[in-house]
């Protein structure tokens, strides 16, 4: 019998099965060791979709093994970005735990930049960062309503993906402030164009979808169409698909403006029409955005960032309105 994790002896004979295993899977499909470990492992998670029909990973606790990656990785030394904005009332409720619990779970042991987006920085919280992570803060002219302070993201992300993020870092991610680490958010979630499964909808029929309905706006998708609905709260990818992506989101943004119009769900709904044209390459399940609010799911085994409680009273009174 072999000891799992615990005494150092379990752990080399882990390590020892996993390299040899490698080693098997490699020789008999002919692909890389960490690809052959993803292709062995989709279908450790029977109960839940792992795959979509063009044949993106949708990635679940249990279907990667983080050691190998880690392996895989180690010889590139890369680096993440991580984009955040805290603007008005969400600087001083959300960006210290958002920040304190990113230090702690994103990519433990790969270099981070965090590009924070406030619009008062005298009050970004002082934070110890951990070694690895280093910070860029950026001042952003707050936006009267609250729908264009989450919309104009998408045009400042695209700005500061062409100003600074391009030359930095070599996979990039796009999150609200109003949600906290819980567990180790790593490697896995990394590739090419990735999305994230809104927690609330994971489950739903098409039909159920809050897409955007109205054809006159940019964001349309008729019913009987789409394929996820997915959470506008993360988005990543290498930075030039994701600037292609925070430009026509923006763009539909823009042309929505002009004829007077906003889509139900606001960058949201333009990320999800962009998703359904350009299909993202890898899916994150709720555990990498989770809502405790939707109560236990067997299938959440394992939550790495989860939802902050909205408080609206709080938040989106005074200041945000005026
Ligand atoms: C209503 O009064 C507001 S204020 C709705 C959003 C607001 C807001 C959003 C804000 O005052 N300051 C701010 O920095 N944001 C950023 O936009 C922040 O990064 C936040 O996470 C993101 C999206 O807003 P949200 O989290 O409230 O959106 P949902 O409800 O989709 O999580
Ligand atoms: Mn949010």
């Amino acid at each position: 019998e072999v000891p799992q994790g615990g005494s150092h002896h379990g752990k080399n004979e882990h390590s020892g099965r996993l390299a040899k295993l490698g080693k098997r899977l490699t020789q008999e499909s002919g692909l890389s060791t960490w690809h052959a470990f993803s292709v062995f492992l989709y279908r450790a998670r029977l109960e839940v979709s792992t795959l979509t029909y063009w044949s993106a990973p949708i990635v679940w606790e249990g279907t990667f093994e983080r050691s190998v990656l880690e392996d895989y990785y180690s010889k590139r030394k890369i680096t993440i970005g991580l984009t955040v904005f805290a603007i008005g009332k969400y600087l001083d409720k959300y960006l210290k735990t958002f920040l304190t619990s990113a230090d702690t779970f994103f990519m433990v042991g790969h270099k981070v930049i965090f590009y924070i987006m406030v619009d008062d920085p005298s009050k970004v919280p002082l934070i110890k960062l951990g070694p690895l992570r280093t910070f860029k803060l950026f001042q952003v002219t707050k936006e009267s309503r609250w729908q264009d302070i989450s919309m104009m993201r998408m045009k400042m992300i695209g700005e500061l993906i062409e100003s600074h993020i391009k030359y930095e870092v070599d996979f990039l991610f796009c999150m609200d402030v109003d949600q906290v680490f819980q567990g180790d958010y790593g490697l896995e979630t990394l590739d090419e164009s990735v999305a994230q499964l809104q927690a609330w909808f994971y489950n739903a029929d098409k039909e159920d979808f809050t897409y955007e309905r109205h054809p006159q706006s940019a964001a349309y998708i008729p019913y009987q169409q789409g394929d996820y609905y997915y959470h506008g709260a993360v988005f990543g990818g290498t930075p030039p698909r994701v600037l292609n992506l925070t430009k026509e989101c923006y763009e539909g943004i823009r042309r929505d403006k002009e004829k007077n119009i906003e889509a139900l769900w606001h960058d949201e709904s333009n990320l999800n029409k962009y998703f359904f044209f350009n299909k993202p390459t890898k899916l994150l399940s709720p555990e990498y955005c989770w809502d405790y609010k939707i109560g236990r799911s067997a299938d959440v085994k394992d939550v790495k960032l989860s939802w902050m409680p909205k408080e609206y009273e709080v938040v989106r009174s005074g200041s945000n309105v005026e």
